[in-house]
């Protein structure tokens, strides 16, 4: 464990890979907003458009998908002047940090990630790029190039949290140094897990083929009535009580999502629909998550018609990330051994 103390500081970040949606929105978005106003903590919140080309994007969509990005970060509530706000590749020390860590990682790790293996199953894992393989240690940059001491994510990237913690400890033991913290995962709340509308073993994805698999940020109010309708269920009314959705995957992830749209707890939903059918707890689903999303996706494109705006807000977002980024870089190449000064 480390023994120094670090300034508390939150970073996450989302892939400008394609359509943001509501698994976005409750494990990730939602959560930076509330930790953004929680005080506290300063908050970095990040595109991360270096993740996303591990797999081939159109460079004019990614472009496009990471402006939409910004815009769907500030229309949740994420306020540039209270967080900074970046993409990735504005600021290089991410990168950069990312080669020493890929030294300082090793192969086995890398192998065992699930992500990396549910991503190659079924296809020619010597095809996949490298960047690929190594997205974990890019991420542990993202990460501790801020010595970021808390990261809220939804519970698919545990791992990779357990990686960054596993590549701290190694730098700080192998160079005999207490530098990089032991960040803590934040995965809380009743959405860490948002499953696919057509299947509830599958999480909600950007890259589901089926577009009634998910709520994307970007659709409207009778598009999220019709796709909650036709959402996959079973014919039981629902239960009174969290125990009875333990075996109904689709009930169970209904209701979680309404849960947490609404701050509520399963059991106080259960409470209120307890008994009821989904003819009636779905129109309710419906109503109240085109409350919440109608208003961010207006905003969205608000924002969308005004770019220079965002290009402006992550010019700035930049200059402020590297005056924390620069100095924690400067500090690693001492580190490590790189003959300086290094003038970054
Ligand atoms: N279904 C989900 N439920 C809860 N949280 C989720 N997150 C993603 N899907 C869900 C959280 O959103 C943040 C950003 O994720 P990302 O877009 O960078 O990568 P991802 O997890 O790989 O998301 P997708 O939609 O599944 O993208 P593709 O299809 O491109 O792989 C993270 O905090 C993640 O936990």
């Amino acid at each position: 464990m480390t023994e120094t103390s670090f300034t508390p500081r939150v970073f996450s970040g989302i892939q400008p890979s394609g359509n943001l949606h509501l698994g976005n929105y409750l494990g990730a978005l939602k959560r930076f907003v509330d930790m953004q106003e929680a005080g506290g903590y300063e908050t970095v919140y990040c595109m991360v458009d270096l993740h996303a080309i591990t797999v081939w994007q159109d460079p004019a969509d990614l472009r496009r998908s990471t402006r939409e990005l910004c815009a769907g970060f500030i229309a949740s509530g994420i306020d540039p002047e209270k967080s900074i706000l970046i993409n990735q590749s504005q600021v290089p020390e991410h990168a950069q940090l990312a080669w020493v860590f890929n030294c300082v990682a090793r192969m086995g790790w890398m192998g065992r990630m699930t992500q990396w293996k549910d991503k190659t199953a079924g296809k020619n894992a010597e095809a996949a790029s490298l960047g690929l393989f190594a997205y974990p240690s890019l991420m542990a940059a993202d990460i501790l190039i801020y010595h970021a001491t808390h990261v809220p994510v939804g519970e698919d990237q545990k791992q990779h949290l357990e990686l960054t913690r596993d590549i701290a400890t190694k730098f700080n033991h192998d160079y005999g140094v207490d530098f990089f913290p032991i960040t803590e995962p934040v995965i809380e709340g009743a959405a860490t897990r948002v499953m696919s509308l057509r299947d509830g073993s599958k999480k909600m994805s950007k890259s589901d083929p089926s577009d009634a698999s998910r709520i994307n940020m970007t659709d409207d109010a009778d598009a999220i009535a019709k796709k909650i309708r036709k959402a996959k269920t079973d014919p039981e009314p629902l239960p009174s009580e969290a125990a009875g959705l333990a075996e109904r995957p689709e009930a169970r992830n209904l209701v979680n999502i309404f849960a947490a749209l609404n701050g509520q707890t399963v059991d106080q939903v259960l409470g209120d629909f307890g008994g009821r059918a989904f003819s009636e707890f779905k129109p309710a689903l419906a109503e109240l998550a085109v409350a919440h999303l109608a208003p961010i996706s207006s905003e969205m494109s608000r924002l969308m018609d005004n770019q220079d705006e965002i290009d402006r807000i992550l010019t700035r977002g930049a200059e402020r990330a590297r005056e924390i980024t620069a100095p924690i870089l400067k500090k690693t190449y001492e580190i490590v051994g790189m003959v300086g000064p290094v003038e970054l």
